[in-house]
């Protein structure tokens, strides 16, 4: 059923390094045509780490972990690639659809497959004004179920950050700042707050896994929220103006569901003249890279 590429599966067998990549950020998170280089250049970031790439998305119904170059462009460039979360798989399986995989549903293929690293820009969550849309990322749920390692920049600024940290702190997701006790805001170092926890090499990283596996309990997710470089950040000010903007565009544009997220994230390169789309990559390669060192440290265990 689930598809996994001879070079993932032969280095899942032999118990070295792989990084799971998701595809959403691919084909819905990125203006075209950036979007299908930087697919590459993030594989090849994990491979310049010493691990095997395997970015993960359905295509004709079926689900592959790990894809060819000619897969990867279709990811990238395809017409009518849908968005797929965890409960869109057995849909898009059924109808023989292509999709790309957000968090969610990236994070539960890789930990079928074995993969246990997952590197992303910024995790979905709860967003603002939850009390009249209900609408939180089914990327929470899943990670409170999932036993894999998932590096990212924090949650994505366009959500409701304290809301989602509670969130993640009551299902049970253990959440650590990687060199920093700041929670990272993604496009900002810094989401102004804190976490409890900090970790400082990849060798600390792995522990966390080992412990995960030695206490048992419930098969979550650890979180290493790793901060973009404050050199690489978006100008905060202009962050904080366009942001406010956006919301208010997606309100008077009645944007609802699955467009949200894609339709923010679209709004702020636009009005940042691209910065944000800046901020974002530098966020996504630091992540892709730690997620390289910390694969190699869980291999070397
Ligand atoms: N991070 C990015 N860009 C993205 C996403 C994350 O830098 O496009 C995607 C991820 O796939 C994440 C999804 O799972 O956005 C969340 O969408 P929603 O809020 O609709 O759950
Ligand atoms: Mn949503």
């Amino acid at each position: 059923m689930v598809l996994v590429s001879d070079e993932v599966r032969e280095a899942v067998a032999a118990g070295r390094p792989v990084v799971a990549l998701e595809s959403t950020i691919i084909a819905h998170g990125l203006p075209r045509p950036r979007n299908l280089r930087v697919a590459g250049e993030l594989e090849e970031l994990v491979r310049a780490g010493g691990a095997v790439p395997a970015t993960i998305a359905v295509l004709d119904g079926r689900p592959h972990v790990g894809l060819d170059k000619g897969q990867l462009e279709r990811v990238a460039t395809e017409d009518g690639i849908r968005k797929l979360s965890h409960r869109d798989l057995p849909l898009a399986v059924a109808a023989g659809a292509s999709g790309a995989t957000t968090v969610s549903a990236t994070a539960l293929l890789a930990a079928r497959a074995g993969v246990r690293v997952f590197a992303t820009g910024g995790l979905g969550g709860v967003h603002r004004r939850w009390t009249e849309t209900q609408d939180e990322s089914a990327d929470l749920g899943l990670l409170a179920r999932t036993r894999i390692t998932v590096v990212c920049a924090g949650v994505k600024s366009i959500l409701d950050v304290p809301a989602t940290l509670q969130r993640l702190e009551t299902l049970g997701v253990s959440v650590a700042g990687y060199g920093t006790d700041r929670f990272p805001g993604f496009y900002l170092a810094d989401s102004g707050h804190p976490v409890d926890w900090t970790l400082r090499d990849p060798a600390e990283v792995a522990a966390v896994m080992r412990a995960q596996d030695a206490l048992g309990g419930p098969g979550a997710a650890l979180i290493v929220a790793n901060p973009v470089p404050e050199d690489e950040q978006l100008d905060p000010g202009l962050h904080a103006r366009v942001l406010d903007d956006a919301l208010r565009a997606c309100d008077a544009e009645g944007v609802t569901g699955q467009a949200v997220t894609p339709f923010l994230l679209d709004h702020l390169v636009r009005h940042t003249d691209g910065a944000s789309l800046e901020a974002n990559l530098a966020a996504v390669r630091g992540n892709v890279r730690l997620a390289a060192r910390v694969a190699a440290a869980w291999a070397g265990r």
